[in-house]
């Protein structure tokens, strides 16, 4: 891959956003290696959470490539928008959770892929934004109606409207990020939480991120249904049978087998 760099160690996966020269910009490129890294992600029984991160100490990604875009018909514009919400989509329904490391600019298309994540930790430099008001366009990868579900419907147009950036305390007490790293120490504190995932059963970490997804549409009686049946499929795995058997015998449970 040439703009994105991938590693995995100890049932944990880091994909990093690796354009520095243009602060990880996002191009067709990079979401098609994505987008074919994500499908390799999803069928690697091995990988029970990820991390997305921005290669250097300066951005995440600072944005759908603006030179890429600026010619744009409708046409293509609707193509391209559909590329990236593809993309966004598959990030978003991964079976394990996604963590953002959000370790500088998070802009425009770069703040709609944290978005995509499950939860993102920020470093002290994370700078937040949707310019695209200010480009003449709106957000295309899905980022109006995912900041609006993430932070309620004021602040999010709040944020589109007027093009404010955002630096982190103000992203933290919108609920936009879940937490503030030192700078320096983000990978630490992503991984540490990654880690803390990892040990829990992967099957029941899986249902449990798509139980919320899939509810987060649905009125309560129905929502509440789609968990019951997560729920059920617990029982038939074997990190349930061994789980609970070690609870009743008063001893520790094994690793779990994502099985
Ligand atoms: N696209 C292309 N190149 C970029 C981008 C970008 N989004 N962001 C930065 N770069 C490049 C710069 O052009 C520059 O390249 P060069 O060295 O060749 O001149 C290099 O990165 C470094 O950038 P700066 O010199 O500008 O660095 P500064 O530290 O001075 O500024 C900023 C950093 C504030 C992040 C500034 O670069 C900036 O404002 N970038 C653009 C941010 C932006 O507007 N992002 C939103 C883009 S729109 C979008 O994401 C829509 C997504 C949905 C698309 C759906 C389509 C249908």
């Amino acid at each position: 891959m040439q703009f994105i760099k991938y590693e995995k160690t100890e049932n944990i996966a880091t994909i990093a956003i690796s354009r520095e020269e243009a602060l990880n910009a996002l191009n067709i490129a990079m979401l098609g290696e994505l987008d074919e890294l994500l499908d390799e992600v999803q069928s690697d029984k091995d990988v029970y959470c990820v991390i997305v991160t921005g290669a250097g100490d300066k951005s995440f990604v600072a944005g759908a490539d603006v030179g890429e875009m600026k010619d744009l018909t409708q046409e293509k514009a609707k193509e391209f928008g559909a590329q990236g919400n593809m993309v966004m989509s598959k990030l978003e329904t991964l079976r394990m959770p996604v963590i953002a490391a959000i370790n500088g600019y998070a802009l425009g298309g770069g703040l709609e892929l944290a978005l995509a994540c499950d939860i993102r930790i920020a470093s002290q430099n994370a700078l937040f934004g949707f310019p695209e008001t200010g480009l003449g366009i709106t957000p295309g990868y899905g980022g109006t109606q995912r900041l609006a579900r993430t932070v309620g419907m004021s602040a999010a147009k709040r944020m589109m409207f007027a093009g404010e950036k955002i630096k982190v305390g103000e992203a933290i007490r919108i609920g936009l990020i879940d937490e503030i790293a030192a700078r320096g120490e983000l990978m630490e504190v992503a991984s540490g939480l990654a880690a803390k995932i990892v040990q829990q059963a992967p099957v029941a970490v899986a249902q449990c991120k798509r139980a919320v997804n899939e509810g987060a549409g649905l009125t309560i009686d129905k929502a509440v249904l789609v968990e019951t049946e997560l729920f059920a499929k617990c029982f038939d795995t074997l990190d349930q049978n061994n789980a609970m058997e070690a609870f009743v015998d008063k001893r520790k449970p094994g690793k779990f087998e994502n099985r």
